[in-house]
């Protein structure tokens, strides 16, 4: 018996600056991400990336071809207001008509995300991006524009992508000016001014478009504890806490998870909020939780005279390089899972956990919900103009059963937007670390040819979707 629903969305992912290109051109003005990361060792330049801008109908077509029934993408910012504010440019304004009107007529359903880590860099410059409380009333015009522009052919709006990983890797996130860098307190700051943001966008859909949903496109590990110690379990709820119900809680409910402000309170580290904050989240309750599935963390109760520590980044693609996992004396520390086999870069490969999370989040809830991102970044090889990605086939069908089991226990599943639909600039590693089901070959040194070549999981997916989910 089938368990996906007849209109299950089966999509795929991406996001602006990592897939885009065309970083200046038509007007577009710089965002922090063509900023914070140029330079840096394995990093492709993003102003090339896999030069959508310039290739969307193929890639629709392609996308046609895949059958997608969804398409999840974002908006740049910068593109549509070069400085972040003023004037929009009617170029980056025809750009993302013309690639809804592409999907639509190709009968795929346009998902567009308004903010995915690209804040104008006109507005880090003028009062530190995020930091400064101006932001929120610049998103809103932003924001209010791009709904109104666009909203009639959006039925589903993705606020903010990843507020959770927008806090835990806070500097490769935002750019942050050099003032700030050993000051914690800030992420928990900027998330504040997130929080309004997004509720403000919710307001705004619900304002001008009644029938349409929004909600936030969350980073989302759940936690378990390391052993059977009672405390162990202590440390996996104190990390539920700070780590995930943080930003859930003030999506469904309009305030934040008691447990983690107390601790940050008890820290120093709490946001500065202003009379009326809490009325405007409460003002702006989701109707939708949208999550990227990677991986599930484990937590043990964290030594006697800890130090505060946040979690290293494995760059280099070998498994065990990673620096280091997040210790918040007295409350948790994250560790690895004995348990788990892990990718090249450490994430823990887990489909069970996304069962848990589906289930979990929908009984605490009872809100649908949508995947917006799941998959497995490797070092895929390109050879006799073949891709063969079984391990993608074979992490994304397990990670497709767990949902199937979810839905088959009465969770109610919108969408399956893995990452990504073409391979694309990874936020830590260029493109030494790809997700497509489209190979983008950048071997030619002025990357001009960028040829789209379709991996053997793009024929997987094909069957997948084709089959509603059965094969
Ligand atoms: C999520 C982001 C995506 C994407 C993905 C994979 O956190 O929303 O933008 O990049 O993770 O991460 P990475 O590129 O670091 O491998």
């Amino acid at each position: 018996m089938a368990v996906f629903p007849k209109n299950f969305l089966w999509g795929a992912s991406t996001s602006a600056y990592q897939v885009e290109g065309a970083a200046l051109e038509d007007g577009k003005g710089l965002s922090q991400q063509d900023v914070v990361n140029k330079g840096k060792t394995g990093f492709a330049d993003a102003s090339v990336a896999s030069d959508h801008y310039h290739r969307y109908k193929e890639d629709v077509q392609l996308m046609k071809k895949l059958g997608l029934k969804s398409y999840r993408f974002s908006i740049a910012w910068s593109r549509i207001f070069p400085e972040g504010v003023g004037e929009p440019n009617p170029k980056g304004v025809e750009f993302y008509h013309n690639l809804i009107d592409e999907l639509v007529v190709n009968g795929i359903e346009p998902i567009p995300t308004l903010y995915h880590y690209d804040m104008p860099e006109a507005l880090v410059e003028k009062y530190d991006g995020w930091i400064g409380r101006q932001s929120v009333d610049d998103y809103v015009h932003y924001a209010d524009f791009v709904i109104r522009e666009y909203g009639s052919k959006i039925k589903y709006w993705l606020t903010i992508n990843e507020q959770s990983i927008i806090v835990q890797y806070w500097k490769q996130k935002n750019h942050i000016p050099d003032r700030y860098v050993n000051d914690e307190q800030i992420k928990y700051q900027i998330n504040h001014h997130m929080n309004l943001a997004q509720a403000y966008s919710v307001i705004l859909v619900h304002k001008y478009f009644p029938d349409a949903m929004a909600g936030a496109a969350l980073g989302y590990s759940p936690i378990y504890a390391l052993t059977s110690e009672p405390k162990d379990a202590l440390a996996a709820q104190n990390a539920n806490n700070l780590r995930n119900l943080f930003y859930t809680d003030v999506y469904f409910k309009g305030f934040y998870n008691e447990s983690a402000l107390k601790y940050l309170q008890d820290n120093n580290l709490a946001p500065r909020m202003e009379l009326g904050d809490e009325a405007i989240m409460k003002a702006g309750i989701s109707d939708f939780l949208a999550i990227n599935y990677y991986n599930s963390d484990a937590a043990k109760w964290p030594e006697t005279g800890a130090k505060r520590r946040w979690s290293g980044v494995n760059l280099s693609g070998k498994k065990g390089d990673i620096s280091g996992y997040e210790t918040q004396p007295g409350y948790y520390e994250i560790c690895r899972n004995p348990n788990l086999d892990t990718t090249d870069w450490d994430w823990a490969i887990d489909p069970s956990g996304l069962e848990y999370a589906l289930e979990d989040l929908y009984s605490r809830y009872n809100k649908p919900l949508m995947i917006t991102e799941n998959g497995i970044g490797a070092h895929d090889e390109l050879v006799d103009g073949k891709v063969h990605d079984q391990y993608r086939i074979d992490y994304m069908s397990d990670h497709i059963a767990a949902i199937g089991r979810a839905i088959g226990r009465g969770v109610p599943v919108i969408s399956y937007n893995p990452w990504s639909y073409i391979d694309l600039l990874s936020t830590s590693n260029g493109y030494q670390k790809r997700y497509g089901f489209v190979y983008v070959d950048r071997t030619d040194d002025d990357l001009k040819n960028l040829a789209r070549i379709k991996k053997d999981s793009f024929y997987w997916y094909q069957e997948v979707i084709n089959s509603n989910g059965e094969n």
